[in-house]
């Protein structure tokens, strides 16, 4: 008797797990992109805003609280009815969840491009069937008459950041014209976030003879990436001055990578760390001086995408371009910080 109980509620605890299991596999399920059935489209209230949202993966704390936020901005609450869908890194999947919202007929379409060429064809197919195109985080190349306006960050201007830190670093030490060996770890080629942040640092390095780039390779923006990355570079170059790692995750993975190699990042360190996102846990690195410098990017764009898209049913006109504020952390300001981080 005593075993029967056992075995049913055993049974139970299973069921259980596979109905909570089924619950969540909406998020973290199959390989394609996520889209909303017609049948579950056709629950929207009339009077809600409908927008396909085509975010671009999950690599990083930085991507999924950009998720997050415009998840949380887009809300029935606030009037919109949300179709979200994950392209998992790859661009044939945002083109065929794109394509999805178009014969959905929504009424706004948000993406982040994964890359910023090869939109032309699915972005004209979205104009031709009248519905707005919204840029969020990263840009496309070509006409910029296939969409409506871009909200996120000035990659270059963060790029520039970078170089002038380390500029006014050097100089503040006396160092300024000392040589110095650099290595780039940059995000997945042709993206806005790479292509801005290398070509802002780079505009700061070419006033610098001293200043050596002894190698540029994409670490995807990813831990396993950025640390196999750095370890190669760290086989390769004997004597590396500066890392300047175009996300926290690769930073994180180039900071294991180094740290097994012997050697040591930051203010009382071998090799000065520079970093891009300012996530909570680079910017403890920060403050224990462990990252140099980390230049803010700032995912919390639900708000404006809300209120620019409100603007635009209003019949407003809207900008063609939207920057969110963004700072650079140092050991200096970041514990002013550190405590409302939240992502
Ligand atoms: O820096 C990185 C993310 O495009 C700004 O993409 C974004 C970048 C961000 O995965 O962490």
């Amino acid at each position: 008797m005593k075993n029967e109980k056992r075995l049913v509620m055993a049974l139970v605890v299973l069921v259980v797990m596979f109905l909570v299991l089924l619950g969540a596999s909406g998020d973290f399920g199959s390989a394609t992109p996520q889209q909303t059935t017609e049948d579950e489209s056709s629950l929207a209230d009339e009077d809600l805003i409908v927008v396909g949202f085509s975010q671009l993966g999950s690599e990083s704390v930085w991507r999924a609280t950009h998720t997050a936020s415009i998840q949380n901005a887009l809300s029935k609450e606030n009037g919109f009815f949300l179709q979200y869908s994950n392209a998992r890194q790859k661009q044939e999947n945002q083109i065929k969840a794109i394509r999805g919202f178009i014969s959905q007929r929504v009424d706004y379409i948000v993406f982040s491009p994964l890359m910023e060429d090869g939109w032309e064809t699915v972005l004209t197919e979205a104009k031709d069937a009248g519905i707005p195109v919204i840029l969020v985080d990263r840009k496309i190349s070509g006409s910029s008459d296939l969409y409506t306006t871009f909200i996120g960050s000035d990659m270059e201007e963060e790029g520039r950041k970078a170089g002038l830190w380390l500029e006014n670093d050097l100089a503040r030490r006396g160092r300024a014209d000392d040589p110095l060996n650099i290595v780039v770890l940059t995000g997945p080629f042709g993206s806005t976030s790479q292509i801005g942040r290398s070509r802002g640092f780079m505009q700061v390095a070419s006033q610098h003879e001293s200043w050596k780039i002894l190698a540029q390779e994409s670490g995807d923006f990813t831990v396993v990436k950025g640390k196999e990355v750095m370890a190669k570079l760290l086989r390769q170059y004997e004597d590396i001055d500066v890392v300047v790692s175009q996300n926290d995750e690769m930073t994180f993975g180039a900071m294991e990578a180094i740290a097994e190699a012997g050697l040591t990042t930051g203010i009382y360190g071998k090799m000065k760390m520079i970093s891009f996102d300012g996530v909570k846990d680079a910017l403890e690195l920060v403050d224990s001086g462990k990252i140099n410098c980390d230049v803010e990017c700032n995912p919390l764009q639900g708000e404006l995408l809300a209120e620019v898209i409100k603007k635009l049913e209003a019949g407003e006109r809207v900008e063609k371009e939207y920057f969110v504020d963004e700072l650079v952390f140092t050991k200096n300001n970041v514990s002013d910080y550190l405590s409302d981080r939240v992502y």
